[in-house]
């Protein structure tokens, strides 16, 4: 038993959307839980005006019935209500008429960071739009939908994940990320900044050492890296343990079998430890610039400046509660494998049984 989502959808398309396999029967999945992870990665200073537009209204279009899972596969729909501006641009095919609104001449200057050259040489595009529309981050909405579901099965078992902003620009207060974000405005330029979730009552066993793709660490990292503009990550103290002597790396462990420290951040040999699972990204500063970067024209072959488009000056907040989202996701996924069972019974008998053998009790 496992946890899967394909999701499609390009940013000025006309929905996103997603198909969850694996889910229990059963669960309890309510609008108003997706509807206010959807508002929460809205939010945040320095997001592009594109955010008062969309209103990431999910809509489930099968696997759930009078709010309840049916073990089948749930689909979801989020709708992009900018495609009103791109209908031309964005068709599957054409409407009848001349082009018109957004997205009707081709773009050729792409912007170094973004997807717009690798994915131009790599598809042979002759526009970069057909790469940069689905490598954009719009395409979070519909994983933070589904995260949401996920955090609603954690929920079930006594689990918790919180995501959030500890950086921008550089900064660590609240205050100051304001002010360097309206610095950052005003020269039109970008920020990037670093994010952390914490999962709590996280029992000791989920993942599993014996491979590589089966560690929940490397799980939960490439989970964070596959995220738009994440650089790099980190697992409870990461790169600083690799500054420290091994008597004070590691954490203790007491007669409870709990751990006074948590500097592994709840992994260790990629399997959960019963501590707090922490994880931090880094996101690195949006690379469409206002005041763009030299490029070249990929049909004429001339210099140039990068593509400019409306876009965010930071999305260090959503980028949190994207991070909370994609780490339930895997924690989700770890549960399923380890407790199974069709129905959410099933899964919370299997569960208690495990806690119980092992004698676990959440402080
Ligand atoms: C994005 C560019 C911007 C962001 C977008 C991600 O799009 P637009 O040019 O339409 O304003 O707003 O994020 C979202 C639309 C969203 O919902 O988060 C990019 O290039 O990744």
């Amino acid at each position: 038993m496992t946890l899967e989502l394909t999701s499609a959808g390009e940013s000025h398309g006309p929905a996103l959307v997603a198909i969850v396999m694996g889910l229990p029967a059963g669960l309890r999945v309510e609008h108003a839980a997706i509807a206010e992870d959807l508002r929460r990665r809205r939010q945040g200073y320095g997001r592009s005006p594109r955010q008062q537009l969309e209103e990431d209204e999910v809509q489930v279009l099968a696997g759930l019935r009078h709010r309840r899972t049916l073990g089948t596969p749930l689909a979801l729909v989020i709708a992009n209500r900018d495609h009103a501006n791109w209908a031309w641009g964005m068709s599957a095919w054409p409407p009848e008429g001349e082009p018109s609104g957004k997205g009707t001449t081709s773009v050729t200057l792409p912007r170094p960071g973004h997807a717009d050259l690798a994915g131009t040489l790599k598809f042979g595009h002759e526009d970069a739009r057909n790469a940069l529309e689905r490598a954009s981050a719009r395409s979070t909405a519909i994983h933070v939908a589904a995260g949401a579901v996920a955090e609603g099965l954690l929920a079930e078992l006594g689990m918790g994940v919180a995501g959030r902003v500890i950086e921008v620009g550089g900064e660590t207060s609240e205050d100051a990320w304001i002010a360097a974000t309206d610095a950052a405005r005003a020269a039109r330029d970008t920020l990037g900044g670093v994010v952390e979730v914490v999962a709590t009552g996280v029992p000791p066993g989920l993942g599993s050492y014996a491979e590589k793709a089966t560690r929940l660490d490397a799980r939960i990292a490439g989970t964070l890296m596959g995220i738009q503009a994440v650089k790099g990550v980190e697992l409870g103290d990461g790169f600083a343990l690799a500054r420290t002597r091994g008597s004070e790396a590691h954490d203790e462990i007491e007669p409870d079998r709990r751990r006074a420290t948590n500097h592994a951040g709840g992994l260790e040999a990629g399997v959960t430890n019963g501590e707090p699972v922490v994880a931090r990204a880094a996101m690195k500063p949006l690379p469409t610039l206002m005041r763009p970067l030299r490029s070249v024209d990929l049909v004429s072959g001339e210099p140039g400046e990068a593509l400019v488009e409306r876009s965010d000056v930071q999305a260090v907040d959503a980028l949190a509660v994207v991070a909370e989202a994609a780490v339930a996701w895997e924690l989700a996924r770890a549960v399923r494998e380890k407790f199974g069972g069709d129905a959410l019974v099933d899964v919370r008998a299997a569960h208690s049984a495990y806690l119980e053998r092992i004698g676990w009790h959440t402080r």
